[in-house]
């Protein structure tokens, strides 16, 4: 079994007794080599411009997450888009491991030389299959067949690990696939950004620098409601970090229901001061509301000083 293995030792020598550890135990982690939970957690079949190689080469990808609790060694496993062949290609060998809650980029480009994780297919813009295979060559730890696929925007696991598949137009490679929640406080945090001008994004909100002035701020939301009844709800851009900043005439309603996906979009001119941030807030709390990183953007841009 896989997990924590506990242990001790116990030696007899002319009629005494030795104990390893004195007291307690010594442990280690033992890696089940031939199943572990790999994920192909996201791809990208049309790399444009999203992210390039070592070589600077803008390259098909995929995104291996490690939902398991130990480093997985990946000498010796493969990685395949034809399921006649599940050995098409092998990691290397290597000390290259996956570290828990870990995502590495392997990339699919036929340019092996390249690095340890090239491997010697690239993935199909019109959709086909791919699958992480132990190192015995048979088992398939991970497999999706994916179809056409867009310029730029990525095909994952909504949650890393997770059975649901998302496009996402705001990419994670390497790192935690994004779906948004209404936290708390009742605003969105944005991960991706188009800003410029000395603003910098924080978790949560966007604040000037030093160069006061009129911005164009636009956002587009897309909603999914996963449960309860349908529900209107409010959102509104506002200064600081307190929705009680509305911007007057910023705000946009969304009425969406059970099961249901939305998608609302609004733009505001807003004088902003320097050091004056800016962010999206709605006025619900509720946990079955949720902003999908896939189909939402936050966009800011200074139009005059
Ligand atoms: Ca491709
Ligand atoms: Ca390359
Ligand atoms: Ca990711």
């Amino acid at each position: 079994m896989p997990g924590l293995v506990e242990w001790y030792a116990i030696a007899f020598s002319n009629g005494e007794t030795d104990r390893y550890p004195v007291s307690g135990f010594g442990s280690y982690a033992a890696v089940n080599m031939f199943n572990p939970s790999l994920f192909v957690n996201e791809i990208m079949a049309i790399n444009d411009s999203t992210i390039s190689d070592e070589s600077g080469e803008f390259d098909d990808w995929f995104e291996i997450y490690n939902a398991e609790e130990y480093p997985v060694p990946l000498e010796g496993f493969y990685v395949t888009d034809k399921k006649d062949n599940l050995t098409k290609w092998q990691f290397p060998a290597s000390d290259i491991e996956i570290l828990p809650s870990e995502h590495i980029i392997v990339w699919c480009d036929e340019d092996e030389e390249q690095g340890i994780a090239h491997t010697n297919f690239k993935l199909s813009g019109s959709g086909e299959f791919l699958a992480i295979v132990a190192p015995d060559g048979v088992t398939i730890v991970d497999s999706i067949s994916f179809q056409q696929q867009q310029p730029d925007i990525s095909y994952g696991r909504t949650a890393d690990g997770g059975e649901e598949w998302n496009f996402f137009d705001s990419p994670t490679p390497g790192a935690t696939n994004q779906l948004l929640s209404i936290d708390q406080y009742n605003y969105i945090p944005f991960g991706t950004t188009d800003f410029q001008h000395g603003i910098t994004a924080g978790s949560n909100n966007f604040q000037i620098q030093n160069q006061p002035g009129i911005y164009r701020v636009s956002f587009k939301l897309t909603i999914q409601k996963t449960g309860g009844n349908s529900q209107n709800i409010k959102f509104f851009l506002a200064k600081g970090y307190s929705s009680t900043n509305l911007v007057a005439g910023s705000e946009v309603y969304a009425n969406v229901s059970n099961g249901e996906i939305i998608t609302i979009s609004g733009e505001k001119l807003v004088q902003l001061n320097a050091y004056e941030s800016i962010g999206i807030f709605s006025d619900t709390s509720s946990s079955s509301v949720q902003v999908l990183a896939s189909g939402s953007s936050f966009n800011i841009e200074m139009i005059s000083q």
